[in-house]
């Protein structure tokens, strides 16, 4: 696949996307509060654009893995749709996208400008969401998770047999399959094996180790693994936000096996090391 299609374009696949996290959020893992206010919000969206995002991915509900408080899409809708607004006034060319489960937030959010869907839970928690997405051509991300937002991030459902990828893929391809059948074109879809989602470190290592079976799919693949839990186990790092090396180890590795899209609160490090790593790579391939 060669481009990302989306409600307002298309986004190259021909090099590292990097994709900004904007929590508006008053409780998310590792920066929740932070840029809970509108303004706020959208000055930490100046820092991602100029740190060089290419694309802004606004959250108004947080899963942290300490158990989620669920907000009602009204509410949802208050703190993400400002903020969208805001991003695309400012920055007219930007992809922006919704990380949410609720399609009531996400047909509020693509009618504010938002391109891209971000699901986190593939479509499962709303039966409305692969029409809403369709209707308006948006570009979607299917993460694999199980369970509902307030427990989707602990380990509650997170027993796997031997071959914890191939059952992952086998709970995420129908969610791809049944996307397609609601409409939305395949070109737009791309898969994510949802690290610290109903994962175990062990399971989000294999996710990691083994992305070119999930890359084998021949649909593009995200990756989120920044600042998450299992990093910070394996670097010793108890603060979240001291995980940046950690985060670029997992990225640059992912890069190499496959992955070509990363979530990331901390763009400067992620665009830069994975630049280099992909002009390696391409050098590497071309010489
Ligand atoms: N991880 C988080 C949220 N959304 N979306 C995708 N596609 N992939 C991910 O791995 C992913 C995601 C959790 O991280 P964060 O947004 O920092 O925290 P919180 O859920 O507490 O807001």
């Amino acid at each position: 696949m060669t481009a990302w299609v989306h409600a307002r374009g298309a986004i190259p696949l021909d090099r590292p996307v990097v994709m900004g996290i904007l929590n508006v959020t008053p409780d998310s893992f590792s920066d929740g509060g932070r840029f809970f206010s509108a303004d706020d919000a959208l000055a930490r969206a100046e820092s991602l654009v100029a740190e060089g995002a290419d694309i802004i991915d606004v959250g108004g509900e947080s899963t942290r893995p300490q158990g989620a408080t669920p907000v009602d899409a009204a509410e949802e809708a208050r703190r993400v749709l400002p903020v969208i607004a805001g991003v695309r006034r400012r920055f007219p060319e930007m992809v922006v996208s919704v990380d949410t489960v609720k399609a009531e937030v996400a047909e509020r959010a693509l009618a504010e400008g938002a391109a891209i869907v971000n699901d986190v839970s593939a479509f499962r928690l709303d039966e409305r969401m692969a029409a809403v997405c369709a209707q308006s051509r948006a570009g979607v991300v299917l993460m694999h998770s199980r369970g509902g937002v307030s427990d989707m991030a602990t380990f509650d459902h997170a027993s796997y047999g031997d071959d914890v990828v191939g059952e992952m893929l086998g709970e995420l391809l129908p969610r791809a399959a049944a996307a397609e059948r609601a409409g939305i074109r395949r070109e737009s879809i791309v898969l994510d094996p949802g690290v610290g989602f109903s994962k175990r470190s062990e399971h989000s290592l294999a996710m990691l180790a083994e992305l070119p079976r999930i890359v084998d799919t021949d649909y593009p693949v995200l990756v989120g693994v920044s600042r998450k839990r299992f990093l910070g186990e394996i670097a010793g790092v108890r603060d979240p936000a001291q995980r940046v090396h950690a985060t670029t180890g997992a990225n640059v590795m992912a890069l190499a096996l496959g992955a070509r899209i990363f979530r990331v609160h901390d763009v400067a490090a992620a665009r830069q090391s994975l630049d280099v790593a992909w002009t390696i790579l391409q050098h590497e391939q071309n010489g």
